[in-house]
């Protein structure tokens, strides 16, 4: 991957089985994967423009074993995308992500998953302190959308910055 200065690198977390991937596939105009049967093992890897600037996309994988994964995979992101899987609310992996973003000020947004099975409940008990977007990812729904209000948040932290 070819970084230069003002491109932007995103990291999407979340729980196994959630829609990570399939998030990245709608929001990416170029793509590739490191999965097996169908669940990622070690990244997802997409990229795509938006307001003329570079977004580098890179998913994790959600089994726990590769917890190792997400933290490599998080050095140096300028934000992040949780996406929850809603017909299962906020895991314990889920609340952990969370709780680091929180705590190290990261840009964030929550893409509450899968609304076509379980219509969005937004109540996830006051640790998300972020926008939370309801999505149908494997019908492109809500992710553009939600990409472009993490994008705004990552451009208000860089001017806050450069103050
Ligand atoms: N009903 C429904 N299914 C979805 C949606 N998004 C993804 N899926 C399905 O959920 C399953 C898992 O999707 P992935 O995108 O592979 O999930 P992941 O989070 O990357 O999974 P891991 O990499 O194994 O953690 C697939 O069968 C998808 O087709 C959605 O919005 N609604
Ligand atoms: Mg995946």
């Amino acid at each position: 991957m070819k970084r230069r200065n003002n491109d932007k690198k995103i990291v999407i977390l979340g729980s196994y089985n959630s829609g990570k991937t399939t998030t990245l596939e709608n929001i990416c105009d170029k793509k590739a994967n490191i999965d097996y049967n169908d669940t990622t093992i070690a990244l997802d890897y997409g990229n795509t423009i938006i307001e003329g600037k570079k977004v580098h996309v890179f998913a994790s994988p959600g089994q726990e074993r590769f917890k190792f994964m997400r933290e490599i995979l998080s050095l140096g992101l300028n934000g992040s995308i949780v996406v929850i899987d809603s017909s299962k609310g906020l895991t314990s992996t889920d609340k952990n992500i969370i709780t680091n973003l929180n705590s190290n000020n990261i840009p964030y947004v929550v893409f509450a998953n899968k609304q076509d099975i379980c219509p969005v409940d937004l109540n996830h008990g006051g640790i998300i302190k972020a926008p939370i977007i309801a999505t149908v990812a494997k019908e492109g729904k809500g992710v553009k959308y939600g990409l472009k209000v993490l994008m705004d948040l990552v451009e208000m932290r860089g001017s806050k910055e450069r103050r």
